[in-house]
């Protein structure tokens, strides 16, 4: 009986226990924000972003902004004649719902030019790509096989 008990709490304790955190959000440039003089190719480099995460773009409003651009207004940092985002309150929050390259730049003349412009790849999250995400779910699996074991464990003490 007390294994039997053991084995439900195992169970239950690797069912409950939350795998891994299903949408991230990512603060553009992290501590440098939004800004001049950052380089936001490099920010973007190794990062994997599906679709469900969130762009949060924060930066001084009086003198910044993001607009969506397609990919040649990116290349040659052409400001599009509306704001395809909505409002700029200097913490643009922005979610990814589909896959394929993002582009985004600051409208503020010079400043695209001037380095701020992000271009990122959207990834499909249901099929994420196979190395990190295999690493993470075993990660994930040994920690709750590990609180499992703990679990069951202690109610095999508490049971004697
Ligand atoms: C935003 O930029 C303006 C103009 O440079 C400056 O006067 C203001 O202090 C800045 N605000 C913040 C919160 O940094
Ligand atoms: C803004 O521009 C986008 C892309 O050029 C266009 O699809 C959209 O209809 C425009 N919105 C308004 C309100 O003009
Ligand atoms: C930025 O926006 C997010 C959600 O859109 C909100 O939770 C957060 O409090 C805001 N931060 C600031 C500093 O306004
Ligand atoms: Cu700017």
């Amino acid at each position: 009986m007390a294994i039997h008990r053991s084995l439900v709490i195992f169970a239950i304790v690797a069912l409950k226990t939350p795998a891994i955190s299903l949408a991230t959000d990512f603060v553009v440039g992290d501590d440098d924000r939004w800004k001049l003089g950052i380089k936001y190719e490099d920010w973007a480099k190794g990062k994997q972003f599906f679709v469900g995460d969130t762009l949060v773009f924060k930066y001084n409003a009086t003198v910044h902004n993001v607009y969506k651009v397609k990919g040649d207004n990116f290349k040659s940092c052409t400001v599009p004649s509306n704001n395809s985002l909505g409002s700029f309150t200097g913490n643009d929050t922005i979610k990814l719902a589909t896959t394929g390259n993002k582009w985004y730049i600051c409208g503020v003349n010079g400043h695209c030019d001037g380095g701020m412009k992000l271009k990122i790849t959207v990834l499909d999250g249901t099929a994420p790509a196979p190395a990190p995400s295999a690493a993470s779910t075993l990660l994930a699996t040994n920690f709750q096989i590990f609180l499992g074991m703990i679990f069951t464990i202690t109610s095999i003490v508490i049971v004697y």
